[in-house]
This record gives structure tokens, C-alpha cells and sequence, in this order.
């Protein structure tokens, strides 16, 4: 269609060029995700993510992200600049094509690398498309050039405007209110996804500042010159390690390059994070899958040979020899293809074999020349072996129990009387009490109850066989009826709704928190399918009258009092779960029709995971500190 285009007439191309960004408005979650927080942030990675380009390209060096008081945003940075020539048959400069024309983020067959970085291929014209207003300034050849627009049309032509020593590119933009229901840009989340592609492009300088608050300007600086290395080092900063140095490997061909750092710490679990061109590929994919094929073979190589496991031991598991291992995969590449649910699983096959040959030859080097760090790695990888199959053997022990009793479901679960799973739901609720009310509250057909005592094991500290055996978790996994991890079994799901549910102060927000890495760590496929919610009960109840009216928040609480002013209203303050009375519980947090729950994805977990492990790590003192800060932080409240 685009080649077509190309041989009609000026004036209905640029139609056709406008009838792309008028599809991108039509349907901004097609190109965005959504046309909430999700969306909006997006907006700001998107021309990042060009910037960044031209960083992986070898020319920018310097990038400077601004929240400005008006609620826009300006990412500048220190590149050639977008080319302002014309465009053979376009009749216009690139800098407008690339603006207003669908998918033009790539480079004009320039050098150095093809892809377009952006999340999902979308370009500068689909934030273009949903801004209100954007401005461009280009440094070319000694001039500054610039050219305005309004939502995605061109108000103005590339005009000089003054002259320049420098190169470079700034894009200011103004969401449109029009298309975005939420417009306020969160600090800490963008921070986050910044300092991870600093981390991800060794050497790059990325400063952030925030205009909008009252109080003087905020502002973070991320640069890194060991890149990943530094990455694994911020990862495991709270942990224990067990070696000496981070294993850093890397490898470079015509059309592809891959990085690799990892270091182990003493604790259980694995965090092994894959990225492509810098997007974090959530779901894997092929660079992950070469990747745990060299570990695994490697590690039992280097035992074989140093005759650490015997000829007739069996060999060590790729969950045996990833346990406490933290890793980050960093591919870039020419035409990555993304799949998967999320488009975050790498598809290409061949980087596969690139990244298991580069990892095999550079990890035995490693082990070769570090031979403290190795025996450390070893012995850790067969202990994690040993306790693997003694809690395999205490798990068949349970089931076999639990075969023989007649019903092997937890006694405090109230079961719901409906047998499809499909219908059914089971919220697991903090504490006996609100356990109670909720049993008084359910529609007791399709809802069940799963009161649960107290904090959750933290899995993230506790290894498979504590966590097996602690009562809890135990009765967790027997009311879902999916069995865990390799054993998993999405089909026999009792219910395709988990709701956990927990008071809306610091301890639920906790207890929330310990049960999604559970959920994480041990049944990741459920956060999946999607059948992990989280219900919100609400803060304040608003007497007038006759009629109760809640609140989930602070300014809806005050919404609600501006709303009803002139009547006489009693507030009541819900400090848990166990202050409401059935009635309440069930109009506010339960009842389908009017209850709000939000539904857990993967990145959620993530995000959990992560902020639970670097910050909160061992230190108590931060832990609540950070707690407390955040309980109010709806990143934090939606996991
Ligand atoms: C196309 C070609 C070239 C650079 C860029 C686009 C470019 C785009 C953006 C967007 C934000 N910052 C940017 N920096 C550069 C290559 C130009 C050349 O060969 O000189």
C-alpha cells in the first residue's frame, strides 16, 4: 500500500499519510497498549527508545528526559540529529515524514543498527498522532531547525531558526487529553524503565528531572560504565554472594551482538532477565532457551571433568545449577521477531545457537580461570540438587497422604457448592476474622473462602522444602488443586479466579506482596491465564442520610463530601477488612456487580519481585520505611 502511494499525486498522499494517524487515534490501545497509565507512559519510552537508538548506533552519548511544569514532556539528546532533506517522492523533510507517517522510525538506510527500538515497532508518529502538541528541533550542519504540530498534523513548515555548533534532537510533547484518561506521568516509573536501559547501554549518560511539583525540581542521573555488570551488581546489592567477580561474557557477529552477566548469591530463587534491543522480553524466547542450555551444560561439564560429580552420578538439573543465580541476557539485533501473548518472547531461531555457543565457551573460561568462585558455584548447584529431590520425596509423601484421606482439601477452606471451575472463585483473605465475615458475606455457590493466618512465607528466603511444609502455603496449593512448578497442571485449576484479599493498610499490602511472589515463583502460569485478581476494599464509608456512599481513596472520599456538602454525613474510617460488617464487605469487595478487582499480569509480579528484593532485601529498617512510603503508591498497591 505504502509503495503505491508513493506514485499518486502530493495531495493524496499526504491524505493517506494523515489517514494513518487518524487510525492511530481511532484505536490508540492498538498502538499504545492502552489509553491509560500503561499507554501514557509508553508515549515517553517510545521517543526514548529513538534517542537510545541513536545511542546503540554509536552517535548519542548524552539524553535528557524532562516532566515540565504543563504536564508535557521533552526528551533531548545528543545525536546526528533526524536528517532534514527532503524525501524522494514524499515532497517532504524526513524529520515530517518520520513524524507523520506510520512505522518511519527506522533509519533511512543509514549505518549501524536497522531496528527501530521502540516497544513493539511503533514510531515518534504514533506519539505524534496522540499529542495535542509536539515540537521538533533538529542540530544539523550547523542550524537549528524546528516545526510544530497538532495532533499529528503539521501546523507549521521545518523552519531554521538559529544556528548551532551542536547535533542533536528534542522532542517536546503534549499528551492529548482527548485520547488519555490518565495524563499524569509517574516519576518512579519512568526512572525505572530509564536506569534500566543506562544499565543496558553501557556508558550512556541519561538525566531526569521532574518541573512539576511545587517544591524544586527533582532529578535522577543514570550512567553506568560496567553496563550489565553493574546491573547484576545492583540486583544481588542486598543479597549474599558467593563469588568473587560477576562472570561477564560476550559476543559479536555481522547482524547481532550478545552480552551476558551473572553472579550468584546464597539465596534460592533465580532472577534471570533477557532483553532484546532493550526491551525486556518478559516472556523469553530463544536467547533464554540457549542461554540455560549452556549454563546447565556447562556447569556440569566443568563437574564431570573435575570429577566433582562422579561417572555414575546423575547430573545436575537446569533448576539446580540456576538456583540463586542472578542474570542478565542482552541481545541486540537486525529484525528481532517478537511473539508470545505480550509480544515479549523472542522468536528468531538462530539466536539460539549465538547465544549457547558464546555462553559455553566464555562460562568455562571462567570457571577454568577462577577456581574459588567455581567450587562455590558447584557446591551450591549440588546442594540445590540434594534438596530438590528431598522435597520431591516429601511433596509424594503429602500426596500419598493426602490419597488416603478421603477429602484432601485444607479444613478452613469453605468451599463454594458449584463444580465448574470455570465459575468458581476463592478468595484467600488475611486473617481469621475477615476470613469470617467473608464466609457470612459470599455467595456461597461459586464463592469460596481461604482465611489465612497471619504473614506468608517469604519464598524468596525460604527454600523449596520449607515452603513446601509450611501449612499455609500447603493449603494454597490444595484449594487451587494446580499442584506447583514442574508439576503444575493449569486443567486442574478449581477455580479461574484467586482473589486475594487484604487490608488496605501496610501489613495487607505486605501480605499482598508475599502472595504474589509466591504465585510468581511457584505457579507463574496462573498469573499467566490471568486468573490472579487482587480485590480493593474500600478506605471510608460516607453516611448521608440514609445512604452509605465509599471511598477507595483519598480524593475520592473528598469528592464524595463536595458532592453531597449541604447534608449532615458521618465518616467512618475502615482500618481492615474486619471493621466492615458482612453486608458491607459484600456490596463493596465482593459482589460482582459492583465489586473492582484488578486483574495481575506477569510484569506486575516482576515489578513486585524486584522492588521487593533489591530494596527490601534483609534490612528491616528500609523494608518498612520503604513499606510505609509506597503504601500509597499505586505501582505498589496494584500488585
Ligand atoms: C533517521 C536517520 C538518522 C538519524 C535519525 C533518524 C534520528 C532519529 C531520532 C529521533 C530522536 N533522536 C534521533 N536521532 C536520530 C541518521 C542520520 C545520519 O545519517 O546522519
Amino acid at each position: 500500500m505504502e509503495e503505491k502511494d508513493v506514485e499518486r499525486a502530493y495531495d493524496e498522499k499526504s491524505i493517506t499519510v494523515l489517514d494513518g494517524l487518524e487510525a492511530v487515534r481511532k484505536r490508540p490501545g492498538m498502538y499504545v497498549g492502552s489509553t491509560g497509565a500503561r499507554g501514557l507512559h509508553h508515549l515517553v519510552y517510545e521517543v526514548v527508545d529513538n534517542s537510545i537508538d541513536e545511542a546503540m548506533a554509536g552517535y548519542c552519548k548524552n539524553i535528557i528526559v524532562t516532566l515540565e511544569e504543563d504536564g508535557s514532556v521533552t526528551v533531548i539528546d545528543d545525536g546526528r540529529g533526524i536528517p532534514v532533506g527532503m524525501i524522494a517522492g514524499f515532497k517532504k523533510s524526513a524529520v515530517e515524514v518520520v513524524l507523520t507517517k506510520l512505522h518511519a522510525g527506522g533509519k533511512f538506510g543509514g549505518s549501524g543498527y536497522k531496528v527501530a527500538g521502540g516497544l513493539h515497532g511503533v514510531g515518534l508518529s504514533v506519539v505524534n498522532a496522540l499529542s495535542e502538541r509536539l515540537e521538533v528541533q533538529v542540530g544539523r550542519k550547523g542550524e537549528v531547525y524546528l516545526q510544530k504540530f497538532e495532533r499529528g498534523k503539521p501546523v507549521s513548515k521545518l523552519e531554521k531558526i538559529g544556528k548551532t555548533r551542536k547535533t542533536g534532537t528534542i522532542i517536546r510533547f503534549m499528551p492529548d487529553a482527548e485520547i488519555f484518561e490518565e495524563m499524569d506521568f509517574k516519576f518512579e516509573t519512568v526512572a525505572q524503565r530509564l536506569q534500566e536501559v543506562a544499565y543496558l547501554n553501557a556508558g550512556l549518560r541519561i538525566k531526569f528531572e521532574d518541573k512539576r511539583g511545587e517544591r524544586e525540581t527533582r532529578e535522577v542521573s543514570y550512567r553506568y560504565n560496567g553496563g550489565i555488570v553493574d546491573f547484576v551488581a545492583f540486583l544481588n546489592a542486598s543479597k549474599e554472594t558467593i563469588q568473587k567477580r560477576i562472570i561477564f561474557v560476550e559476543g559479536k557477529r555481522e547482524d547481532a551482538e550478545v552480552e551476558v552477566a551473572m553472579q550468584y548469591n546464597n539465596g534460592y530463587i533465580d532472577n534471570v532477565f533477557t532483553f532484546t534491543n532493550n526491551i525486556n522480553t518478559h516472556e523469553g524466547g530463544t536467547h533464554l532457551i540457549g542461554f540455560k542450555a549452556a549454563l546447565t551444560r556447562t556447569v556440569n561439564e566443568y563437574a564431570r571433568s573435575h570429577n566433582i560429580i562422579k561417572e555414575k552420578e546423575g547430573s545436575l538439573s537446569g533448576e539446580d545449577v540456576r538456583e540463586g543465580l542472578t542474570a542478565i541476557v542482552s541481545v541486540k539485533m537486525e529484525e528481532p521477531q517478537f511473539e508470545g501473548q505480550t509480544k515479549t518472547k523472542l522468536g528468531n531461531p538462530d539466536i539460539k545457537g549465538f547465544v549457547e555457543s558464546t555462553l559455553n565457551s566464555g562460562l568455562s573460561e571462567f570457571l577454568e580461570e577462577n577456581p574459588g568462585d567455581a567450587k562455590n558455584i558447584l557446591g551450591k548447584a549440588l546442594a540445590a540438587g540434594r534438596a530438590r529431590s528431598a522435597a520431591k520425596k516429601a511433596r509424594e509423601l503429602v500426596r500419598r497422604q493426602s490419597i488416603l484421606e478421603s477429602s484432601s482439601l485444607p479444613g478452613k477452606l469453605a468451599d463454594c457448592s458449584i463444580k465448574d471451575p470455570s465459575l468458581c472463585e476463592i478468595y484467600l483473605v488475611e486473617g481469621d476474622s475477615a476470613g469470617g465475615s467473608a464466609k457470612q458475606a459470599r455467595d456461597r455457590s461459586f464463592q469460596a473462602i481461604l482465611p489465612l493466618r497471619g504473614k506468608i512465607l517469604n519464598v524468596e528466603k525460604a527454600g523449596p522444602a520449607r515452603v513446601f511444609s509450611s501449612n499455609e502455603i500447603q493449603a494454597i496449593i490444595t484449594a487451587l488443586g494446580t499442584n506447583v512448578r514442574d508439576d503444575f497442571d493449569i486443567d486442574k485449576a478449581r477455580y479461574h479466579k484467586a482473589i486475594i484479599m487484604t487490608d488496605a493498610d501496610v501489613d495487607g499490602a505486605h501480605i499482598r506482596t508475599l502472595l504474589l511472589t509466591f504465585f510468581y515463583r511457584y505457579m507463574p502460569e496462573l498469573i499467566d491465564e490471568g486468573y490472579i485478581y487482587v480485590a480493593q476494599p474500600p478506605l471510608y464509608r460516607v453516611l448521608i442520610g440514609k445512604k452509605s456512599f465509599y471511598a477507595y481513596g483519598e480524593p475520592e472520599l473528598e469528592r464524595v463530601i463536595k458532592e453531597n456538602n449541604e447534608k449532615k454525613k458521618t465518616i467512618q474510617r475502615f482500618k481492615g477488612l474486619g471493621e466492615m460488617n458482612p453486608d458491607q464487605l459484600w456490596e463493596t469487595t465482593m459482589d460482582p456487580e459492583r465489586r473492582n478487582l484488578l486483574q495481575m499480569n506477569i510484569e506486575d509480579a516482576v515489578a513486585a519481585d524486584l522492588v521487593f528484593n533489591t530494596l527490601m532485601g534483609a534490612n528491616v529498617e528500609m523494608r518498612r520505611n520503604f513499606i510505609q512510603e509506597h503504601a500509597r503508591d499505586a505501582r505498589f498497591l496494584d500488585v
